[in-house]
């Protein structure tokens, strides 16, 4: 969980309405769909957080943030490795909510250039908490720790990747899209600022293997506002089904389950006629 600033959890689903409006916004559901080829309906929502990142030098310790090695996100967001590159199975987005000139902090990424890059060999074990290797975040910490564990994965690192970064130069607003397998980092914010991004993750349904990586929409049931029970309610049939609940046709639904949803959700707006 990640609180800040109010103590406010900008956890997926919020109590703060536009952060779930964002998550669920058409335009980025349709992007990810388009990415992975299929329809909106064929995607699943399996990450959805603010976080702030407070500028300052990197302090040294291996678990730091501030100024991160390079990696590929797959390793906590799957049990497996990702699938072939023209096969994704996913599509990762971070939206930034500050300007990179305020903040500092662009995040580093190395574009893939094609099937031969040598930047993207096949299987992506080249880096810290995979292949029995520790998990280390700090980019110093990380690259020693390799120098002396692994020294041909830390000379892959020094000449295929530190060199290739390019920086995403955000703006309010930007959305950056990327995947499991983009070797990419967080770097240092400028000291004294703070800046907020939103870090989404939208799978297709059928890769099993990609978890949710928050205790799941369901555990926020029961909180006094009732934010998900609303979200529920109100939202639409596809941004339902990309939270999970059973879509139009599904085995799910019969005249039993329909009247007992309409039942949970009735007080909440939710009509149950596109189910029937
Ligand atoms: O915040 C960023 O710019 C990137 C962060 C990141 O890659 C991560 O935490 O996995
Ligand atoms: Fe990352």
């Amino acid at each position: 969980m990640r609180d800040f600033g109010s103590g406010q959890r900008f956890v997926f689903p919020s109590p703060s309405s536009a952060f779930n409006d964002v998550t669920l916004h058409p335009d980025l559901l349709l992007a990810a769909a388009d990415l992975l080829e299929v329809e909106v309906s064929g995607i699943r929502l399996t990450q959805s957080d603010l976080w702030p990142k407070y500028g300052r030098p990197p302090s040294g310790e291996p678990n730091d943030n501030a100024d991160q090695r390079i990696h590929c996100d797959y390793p906590n967001h799957m049990l497996t490795h990702p699938s072939r590159w023209t096969e994704p199975d996913a599509v990762e987005m971070i939206i930034y909510l500050d300007d990179v000139d305020d903040c500092g902090g662009a995040t580093a990424l190395v574009p893939r250039s094609g099937a031969d890059d040598p930047a993207y060999p096949w299987p992506i074990v080249q880096t810290p908490g995979v292949e029995g290797l520790d998990y280390i975040n700090d980019r110093e910490c990380a690259e020693s720790y390799l120098r002396e564990h692994a020294p041909e994965k830390a000379s892959f690192r020094a000449q295929h990747l530190y060199p290739r970064e390019v920086r995403a130069r955000y703006r309010v607003g930007t959305v950056l899209l990327y995947r499991h397998d983009t070797w990419h980092r967080g770097t240092p914010g400028n000291a004294g600022t703070r800046r907020i991004a939103q870090n989404l993750t939208l799978k297709r349904a059928d890769a099993e293997w990609i978890n949710v990586v928050h205790p799941g929409w369901a555990w926020s049931a029961y909180r006094p506002a009732q934010d998900l029970e609303r979200l529920i309610g109100t939202a639409d049939v596809d941004q339902r089904t990309v939270m999970g609940f059973p879509p139009p046709g599904s085995r799910y639904w019969n005249a039993d389950t329909l009247a007992a949803v309409a039942a949970r959700f009735g007080p909440f707006g939710f009509d149950p006629s596109p189910y029937s």
